[in-house]
């Protein structure tokens, strides 16, 4: 066990450890984190249109407002786990298992989280999700990440009027959780998992406020009405945070946790992009999803184009309220520094990197979609220029594979029982 701790140390040391501050550190110190994980939120849908209809207009509008910094090449890295995957990375930074969801084969881990890490600092960390606390085995993964309370389904008044699917609809889950919010002592990190925008995005009429698409897929046909409405939800919740003044001492993150859509859909898909068919980059491109962080007051935002993902997710937001990496074990990196790992790491190892695509066992240009070295012509030399691509992409993939096997080794080993983390004094 010693051993692998090492490893893991030297690895981090050397590959994901920045030694750079960004502008933005401690720029939310003692603030609120209001977290919003937005259910099957993917990328492909922000500015763009259905049937000549905007499908996410207060979305749009966030990302471009002047207090937004918006990540527009943003990976979800999730696994078989979907929700409870996104939210392990988010708060670890930590990939989870190749199969499985370690929420269930490994929720009595000890672990270093962000609810830990951040309680030193005067925080308490909630959950709001109208959902059994069972599921996913919230109940006890939640405790082995410090997170101190979970307002789950018995927290609020749901009814047949007011549900649909899985749950409470969004519009309802954030009016009732409102009230709870005011009532935090502050500063608090409060997670809001919404659920209505699940599939198969089922709606009532009467929410529904654009057409649903014409295809062959009624699950990519509902789903930009059931989109649209997440978006009013949202809409609707930011004015409440206004109206209640939790706003100005709050920072905003709106992050889509996984893919709604599956290459099940490709077909429907391809024509609603208006490609002739879906390729194998841009399959691990429609794994993009948008991730907002919206701070009040700042001035200064702008849309952040570098290769990030939700790994990132849990140093980005400590580096925001002003706690430095320290010894932290996890693998992410600040967005809003420069010296950056540029890759992520896809949890069944395909990678995105400045220059690559790596998917289905070859290198990819990301720039042209070319595949590097690859020919039908019989007898063909490999250019130097290709060779040296194919060397580099090379590099990062075996990166890409010690990363994933090292996070897999501390949670298979449960390590983080053997350290004592001194983070916050480094
Ligand atoms: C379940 C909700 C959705 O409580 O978070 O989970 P998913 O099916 O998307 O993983």
């Amino acid at each position: 066990d010693e051993n692998e701790l090492l490893e893991v140390q030297k690895y981090i040391d050397k590959n994901v450890k920045q030694d750079e501050q960004s502008d933005l550190y401690g720029v939310a110190k003692g603030k609120n984190i209001i977290f919003i994980n937005a259910e099957s939120l993917q990328q492909f849908v922000i500015n763009n249109k259905v049937n000549g209809e905007t499908v996410t207009p207060f979305l749009n509008q966030l990302i471009s407002d002047e207090d937004t910094y918006y990540f527009d090449n943003f990976y979800e890295q999730t696994g078989q786990g979907n929700t409870s995957d996104s939210e392990f990375l988010v708060e670890n930074g930590l990939y989870p298992l190749d199969r499985g969801a370690v929420f269930f084969t490994h929720g009595a881990n000890a672990y270093h989280a962000i609810p830990e890490i951040i309680d030193d600092a005067g925080y308490e960390s909630y959950v709001f999700h109208s959902n059994n606390k069972s599921f996913w085995n919230r109940d006890q993964m939640y405790d082995s990440l410090g997170i101190d309370y979970f307002y789950g389904e018995e927290a609020y008044e749901v009814t047949e009027d007011n549900s649909i699917g899985w749950g409470l609809k969004d519009k309802q889950f954030f009016e009732q959780s409102i009230p709870y919010l005011q009532m935090l002592e502050q500063p608090f990190y409060a997670k809001l998992i919404t659920l209505t925008n699940h599939f198969p995005f089922d709606m009532d009429k009467e929410d529904m406020s654009i057409e649903a698409y014409s295809s062959n897929s009624d699950t990519l046909n509902n789903y930009f009405p059931a989109v649209r409405y997440m978006d009013e939800a949202l809409e609707d919740f930011f004015e409440e945070m206004k109206e209640t003044g939790l706003y100005d001492h709050s920072i905003f993150v709106v992050m889509g946790d996984h893919i709604g859509i599956s290459a099940n859909h490709n077909e429907a898909l391809s024509m609603y992009l208006g490609k002739e068919a879906i390729t194998p980059i841009d399959q691990v491109e429609l794994q993009r999803v948008p991730f907002i962080v919206h701070i009040p007051g700042t001035g200064n935002g702008r849309v952040i184009s570098e290769v990030s993902g939700q790994i990132d997710v849990k140093r980005t937001l400590l580096s925001l309220i002003g706690i430095e990496a320290g010894d932290d074990i996890q693998f992410g990196n600040d967005l809003f520094a420069n010296d950056r790992k540029g890759y992520v790491a896809l949890r069944n190892g395909d990678f995105i990197s400045k220059d690559f695509i790596y998917t289905t066992g070859a290198c990819y240009l990301r720039e042209t979609g070319e595949q590097i070295g690859a020919s039908d012509v019989e007898d063909y030399v490999i250019s130097e220029t290709d060779n040296k691509r194919l060397d580099a992409c090379n590099e990062i993939s075996e990166k890409v594979t010690t990363e994933l096997r090292l996070s897999d080794e501390l949670i298979y080993g449960d390590l983080f029982r053997f350290i004592n983390f001194d983070i916050t004094k480094s």
